[in-house]
């Protein structure tokens, strides 16, 4: 057939380096940027493939995220604007680990097992990041796509690519598939929210951003006119002179625990900070000392659960809301959301299409990272529930008036994954509509000083974990060493794990003192040997 004479001699132009083996992690292929021209070429080809199979638009997100700058990566999107299925991550590792001479018969062998049809059009949105390599990468994913559909969005964050194949898949009934209908759909909730908080200072409406020099820092800036300076944003490493994710960004703030280089704060100033994608955002700001407190995803997921529960109960609408968090949760704020707040509390394993998934159980599924990628899912009888029920004018004026905030919060919120910009109105609505500083916010509950680090080891495959990644099975010893530290302290819990994205095991402690330090090395050492 014609097309497969054209994706042999379309990918001698992207050849495989012989041997090289990567695979399709928690978020994609990422590595490199300069092993990866092969892998983009095939995920053009899958993607087309997935199309046709969904008959739907199909996306795919050059970025290498909060990654350094010399690293890229791929990742596609399914129909409803989530992470593909899990089935065909194991078909995009086949294809891209495919020796040059046997690329095609990895092709045909996907074809023939979702029995495919070649005729069906498809359609592949392409999206990418501000990395040096993102240009000829993502030009090399649409040698994949090629003549079947393509559309190339250019540089969008990756929440922003998520959300447009979403609109388009769903007949614009989410949005409209651009860049600008997302600022207007946001926007508008943004000011529907704020409009009636009385006497919004300029102070309450100041907000320092880290753009992590990144796409983040680019899209904000459009997003900002139709924003109507309901927020007034001062917006550092923008990407005009630093390197992308270097020494800022919500990585570096949330593992380092410390403000970005090049953000101007002072005393009590509410300051966030994005990732290189802008899926993650964390808060913060410096105490009076000049003591830095920062408010991550377990924050931020406890302070939009407060938030839709009261709303809930003034509605009277009687909707099962949870949060899913993971390993990497404070072991305060679990506390504080099961005991003082009483809502449902589940734990997944790292990477968002765990927590995505167990967020969809629920009416209402506030998921967030501890590193800060989350949202929130409203289930299709909860926002029909929540729109009846702004709708309606017999009903009384509070119940009304909550309803309609609720009914603006699900505009505002980006479903189909997590987005720092999205996130990041919905936090300053929430602290306007509660006239609450962000003191007040942290405040709600003390993190216990907790440490991350990482280890190099010689295979970190040999440790696998259960308990959605709280306990491990192998090897024989381990869990039984890490129980007889971490019994030693108060309040104390620790876990280790493979990470999923790059070739390290992460190793986590908490307890009530910073003794969690002591904790975290001693394991380091244990690891090590
Ligand atoms: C990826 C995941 C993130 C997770 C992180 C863990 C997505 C979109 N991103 O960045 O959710 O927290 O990996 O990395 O799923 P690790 O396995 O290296 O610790
Ligand atoms: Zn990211």
């Amino acid at each position: 057939m014609a097309q497969f004479e054209e994706v042999s001699q379309k990918s001698a132009v992207h050849p495989k380096p012989v041997g090289l083996v990567l695979q399709y992690g928690t978020a994609g292929f990422r590595t490199n940027s300069k092993q990866l021209d092969h892998v983009m070429f095939r995920m053009g080809l899958l993607a087309t493939l997935r199309s046709k199979k969904t008959k739907a638009t199909i996306g795919v997100m050059v970025t290498a995220s909060h990654n350094p700058e010399e690293d890229n990566g791929v990742k596609l999107v399914d129909p409803m604007g989530e992470m593909v299925t899990p089935a065909w991550e194991v078909y995009a590792t086949q294809l891209a680990n495919a020796e040059q001479e046997e690329l095609l018969t990895a092709l045909k062998d996907v074809i023939e097992r979702e029995a495919i049809s070649m005729a069906q059009e498809a359609s592949v949105f392409v999206g990418k990041d501000t990395r040096p390599s993102s240009d000829s990468l993502s030009q090399a994913v649409l040698d994949g796509v090629h003549a079947l559909g393509g559309h190339n969005y250019g540089l969008v964050t990756t929440p922003q690519l998520h959300y447009m194949v979403c609109c388009q898949n769903t007949q614009g009934r989410y949005g409209e598939a651009t860049v600008k209908g997302y600022y207007r759909k946001l926007s508008q909730a943004f000011i529907q929210l704020t409009k009636n908080v009385p006497n919004r200072t300029d102070d309450q409406k100041a907000l320092l951003v880290d753009g992590a020099n990144g796409i983040g820092a680019l899209k904000v800036c459009e997003m900002e006119t139709y924003l109507k300076n309901e927020l007034q944003l001062s917006l550092f490493n923008d990407g005009s002179s630093g390197k992308l994710n270097h020494l800022c960004g919500a990585d570096y703030v949330k593992v380092q625990q410390r403000a970005p280089k090049g953000v101007e704060m002072t005393a009590g100033e509410r300051c966030c900070s994005y990732d290189g994608d802008a899926d993650r955002i964390v808060y913060y700001y410096s105490g009076s000392a000049g003591r830095f407190h920062l408010l991550d995803g377990d924050k931020i997921a406890t302070l939009i659960s407060t938030y839709l529960k009261e709303l809930l109960t003034q509605a009277g609408l009687d909707l099962q809301i949870a949060v899913v968090q993971t390993a990497y949760a404070n072991g305060s704020s679990t506390q504080y959301l099961e005991d003082t707040m009483k809502v449902i509390v589940r734990c997944t394993k790292t990477g968002v299409k765990h927590l995505h998934h167990a967020a969809q159980e629920f009416d209402i599924g506030v998921y967030f990272e501890a590193n800060g990628h989350g949202t929130v899912l409203f289930s299709k009888a909860a926002e029909e529930k929540i729109q009846k029920l702004a709708q309606d004018s017999n009903t009384n004026d509070e119940r009304r008036r909550a309803a309609l905030l609720l009914q603006n919060t699900v505009n505002l919120i980006n479903q189909t994954v997590g987005d720092a910009i999205s996130d990041m109105l919905l936090i300053e609505a929430v602290l306007a509509i509660r006239g609450m500083t962000v003191q007040q916010w942290d405040a709600i509950y003390t993190d216990l000083p907790n440490r991350q680090l990482k280890v190099k080891v010689a295979d970190r495959r040999v440790i696998d974990t259960t308990d959605a990644e709280r306990r491990t099975v192998s090897p024989a010893g381990l869990q039984e060493a890490i129980d007889s530290r971490v019994k030693k302290y108060r309040r104390a819990r620790s876990f280790v794990r493979p990470s999923g994205t790059e070739d390290v095991v992460r190793v986590y402690a908490e307890a009530d003192t910073q003794l969690a330090w002591q904790c975290t090395a001693s394991l380091e050492d244990l690891m090590k040997n």
